[in-house]
């Protein structure tokens, strides 16, 4: 028998023989577990409620509205708030505030949950096309910075301090297998540092350290997926997809 000792040595004597992690083996996998139909036009952008026991979405038609839904899909209230192009959406669990991700306007609107605009913050962004504004809103419940995808030309990540200043400004071009044509949907996990992002037009989910190095991806069955959320006690991913109008539910494990 080997001692963990001898094992340890061996180790230490031996680096090359630690071989690095292979991009394509899969520390998780998903498995659809339901499709529920929403009555909402376009939903973007989808986060968890802070109590755990709800969603929230958009829709980005102009005029569109933010929705809370049920986990089957069922619509349980609407604010007032109008929006011109929101395609995305997250809760800060300190204060229950919601931020949303205005594409086309180029701002963050922060909104408390009656509806009430309380912030706009506006987003350098150097893209020039219209529509590929805007995509992704997450936050980080410890130190309250917002991380913000911009869609394409250029695929960037934007983080913004609590001053609401840019304080990362990074371009997200993978290679394959991680390889995004565009930037759909965002969700940080608090818990591990990771970033999900969802690509619409790649019909993938990739998974990103904190340092934004891709380390996991998911085939998804169709394009359009532009919301991403987890549960995070429960490991459940939610997605909706912007064409189809429709909540998408997997287990992760
Ligand atoms: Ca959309
Ligand atoms: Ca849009
Ligand atoms: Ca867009």
């Amino acid at each position: 028998m080997i001692s963990r000792l001898q094992l340890l040595i061996l180790f230490l004597l031996y680096p090359g023989c630690v071989t690095e992690s292979d991009p394509n083996e899969r520390k998780w996998e998903i498995t659809l577990l339901n499709v529920h139909n929403l009555n909402i036009n376009d939903p973007s952008g989808l986060t968890v409620d802070a109590s755990g026991d709800f969603l929230w979405t958009v829709s980005d038609m102009e005029g569109g509205h933010i929705y809370k839904i049920s986990f089957e899909g069922h619509i349980l209230g609407r604010l007032p708030y109008e929006g011109n192009d929101m395609e995305g959406i997250t809760m800060n669990p300190n204060d229950h505030t919601l931020w949303v991700a205005e594409e086309r306007l180029r701002q963050a609107v922060q909104l408390d949950t009656l509806g009430n605009v309380l912030q706009v913050v506006n987003v350098p962004v150097e893209s020039t096309n219209i529509n590929d504004g805007l995509e992704g809103i997450a936050i980080n419940p410890e130190n309250e910075h917002l991380y913000i995808l911009n869609e394409k030309n250029p695929r960037a990540f934007i983080e913004l301090n609590r001053e609401m200043e840019v304080v990362r400004y990074e371009l997200l071009n993978f290679e394959m297998p991680y390889f995004m044509q565009d930037l759909g949907g965002l969700f940080f996990d608090h818990i591990n540092d990771h970033f999900w992002v969802v690509s619409d037009e790649s019909a993938k989910i990739v998974v990103m350290d904190k340092n934004l190095n891709p380390f996991q991806y998911f085939d998804l069955p169709l394009t359009k997926f532009e919301g991403i959320a987890i549960d995070l006690t429960k490991d459940i991913i939610y997605l909706v997809n912007d064409e189809e109008n429709k909540l998408y539910v997997y287990q992760l494990e």
